[in-house]
């Protein structure tokens, strides 16, 4: 195997004998198969649209699949896996008869085979990261495939919520095409990850209209990381659509909806707050999960990444859904009317303790693009008064490398007349250390989940609006982003598209990034890692 599509790859430079994130060679060769197929049934669907033939938008819904379960820690189940690649030839043979130029498709859109050949398939030299020679194609080629991999999550959930954009998915599927074509340069490819970007700006718009006619807009919510005392299910992951079938069909059962993680924000959504049996937060970012799945007693629900292997000690009582998997967890399927039965996990959590007390404060979340649009008069006024002089944009994935301890330090050395911006798991490392507000404007606005980063962008350019600015670039903001897994590529892809500069990225630089490409980044964008607190506070706010 060989993986670096996440921050914690084996030595920062790639897994090769397992996976830091549990997967293991089989699964991570069935994934690099289930990239080559649907690869090559993207390059298939391009032609046909360039022939002017119409393809079926459920080859659309299947590319999104495919790729949201490939990110880091949300599909562990191979027989998944094999499952969607059988699925992705069967739809791509079929289409493949009605191209007429079969000649011009690449190798990937004419390979096919049953399930007795795909590991044979896999470890050849056609299939995965190594099969582009030159370091810099690779580089490019793998940034790009990991941003759209990043935008297939979001499309993914403006999907289930009834929401798609046409545009969204045929740039997803030609870009993969193009990641085939060995006629594409470099330049080339820099500017499709630059097109990248700008789909992925329109990818998280997507997703945030869904979400807000679905459930309203996000509002400032105070939330209760304590317990109350019935049994409870916790719900996990970045799927709002699971959330609301699991708190309708939880009414009147005396069983209690816990988030987790990145489905904290959920909690600011007027819709879900009719709902009474809709408790706290419990817990912290994902990589916690093994101690608090643990003390959590009942039954956990992950409707996305982030999983970690389960310990035998509460496997039995975790559950998934949708893209993510485990094997031996029972997944609970969507029936043809999209409709989800969560009662397998409501029977059990009758059955459970309620959850242990792990803390008991409270959290204040929901401001999303609306919300900081009504502040905007408020904030405007406390950067001109001087209250505030800067915002320090730390948005992003939280992870268990001891390295990012670097940003709970981060927080606490940034001065009080400082504004932390996030969205996203990072801000479990600043988020519990009452860093106080200025003038009723909290130090750390927390806009939502790793997909708000959207709120952020438009808050940015309210600002921009506001001052009378040419670009966000002379705004008080400096940027200091901690990326995972793919769904950070796609945000960071889209603060370049807007030609957003300076950009630090940490703990570490991507390992996909070659020498080449990473200096390209550096010489057009700025965009740098991080060095120690005090030498970055220095950097950041021109003090120490
Ligand atoms: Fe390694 Fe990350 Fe790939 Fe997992 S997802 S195999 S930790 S690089
Ligand atoms: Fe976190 Fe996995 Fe990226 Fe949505 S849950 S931000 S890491």
């Amino acid at each position: 195997m060989f993986c670096y599509q996440c921050q914690e790859t084996a030595g920062g430079t790639g897994c090769t004998v397992s996976g830091v994130c549990g997967k293991t060679p089989e699964l991570a060769a069935m994934q690099d198969l289930l990239v080559y197929v649907t690869k090559g049934l993207s390059a298939v669907t391009t032609q046909l649209r360039r022939e002017n033939k119409t393809v079926d938008k459920s080859v659309n819904r299947l590319v999104t699949e495919n790729l949201f379960t490939t990110i880091t820690n949300a599909n562990f189940d191979r027989e998944v896996i094999v499952r969607q690649i059988s699925r992705t030839l069967e739809v791509k043979d079929g289409l493949l008869a009605q191209v007429e130029k079969k000649d011009e498709l690449p190798a990937a859109a004419r390979w096919s085979g049953g399930e007795s050949l795909y590991e044979e398939k896999a470890s050849g030299p056609d299939v995965g990261v190594l099969s582009s020679k030159d370091e810099d194609i690779r580089s490019f080629r793998e940034l790009i495939t990991y941003g759209v991999k990043g935008l297939a999550a979001y499309n993914y959930h403006a999907n289930q919520l009834g929401k798609e954009d046409t545009d969204v998915d045929l740039f997803m599927q030609r870009a993969l095409a193009q990641t085939l074509d060995d006629h594409m340069t470099g330049g080339n490819l820099l500017a499709l990850v630059m097109e990248t970007g700008r789909y992925g700006v329109r990818g998280m718009s997507l997703l945030d209209s869904a979400n807000r006619e679905s459930y309203g807009n996000p509002e400032i919510t105070e939330v209760s990381t304590g317990v109350r005392k019935n049994p409870g299910i916790l719900i996990s992951g970045h799927d709002l659509h699971d959330l609301e079938m699991l708190l309708d069909q939880t009414q009147g059962t005396g069983v209690d909806v816990y988030t987790h993680g990145e489905m904290l924000p959920a909690q600011a959504y007027p819709a879900f707050k009719k709902y009474e049996n809709f408790a706290g937060n419990y817990g912290n970012a994902w990589w916690q999960q093994k101690t608090e799945f643990e003390s959590f007693h009942g039954p956990v629900l992950m409707t996305t990444n982030c999983i970690v292997p389960p310990k035998d000690s509460y496997k039995n009582r975790l559950f998934t859904t949708g893209a993510a998997g485990y094997p031996g967890c029972v997944h609970i399927e969507e029936d043809k009317n999209g409709d989800k039965d969560f009662s397998a996990l409501i029977e059990m959590a009758k059955t459970c303790q309620p959850p242990e007390e792990l803390e008991n404060g409270k959290l204040v979340v929901g401001f999303a693009h609306n919300q900081l649009e009504a502040l905007a008069d408020k904030i405007v006024d406390a950067v001109k008064s001087g209250a505030i002089k800067k915002f320090v944009v730390m948005a992003g994935c939280d992870g268990r490398s001891k390295a990012r301890k670097y940003y709970t330090d981060f927080a606490k050395a940034l001065p009080d007349d400082t504004v932390i911006l996030t969205a996203g798991c990072a801000k479990y490392r600043y988020n519990k250390l009452g860093l106080g507000d200025i003038n009723g404007i909290p130090r750390v606005i927390d806009a939502g989940q790793c997909n708000d980063s959207y709120s952020l962008v438009q808050i940015a350019l309210k600002l921009k609006e506001a001052f009378g600015f040419d670009n966000l670039n002379q705004l008080p903001i400096v940027y200091n982003i901690a990326w995972y897994e793919q769904k950070a590529v796609i945000v960071l892809l889209s603060l370049l598209y807007l030609d957003i500069k300076h950009i630090h990225l940490g703990p570490t630089l991507p390992a996909f990034l070659s020498p080449n490409v990473a200096n390209v980044l550096i010489k057009y964008f700025g965009i740098a890692g991080i060095g120690t607190v005090q030498e970055d506070m220095e950097t950041f706010m021109g003090t120490s």
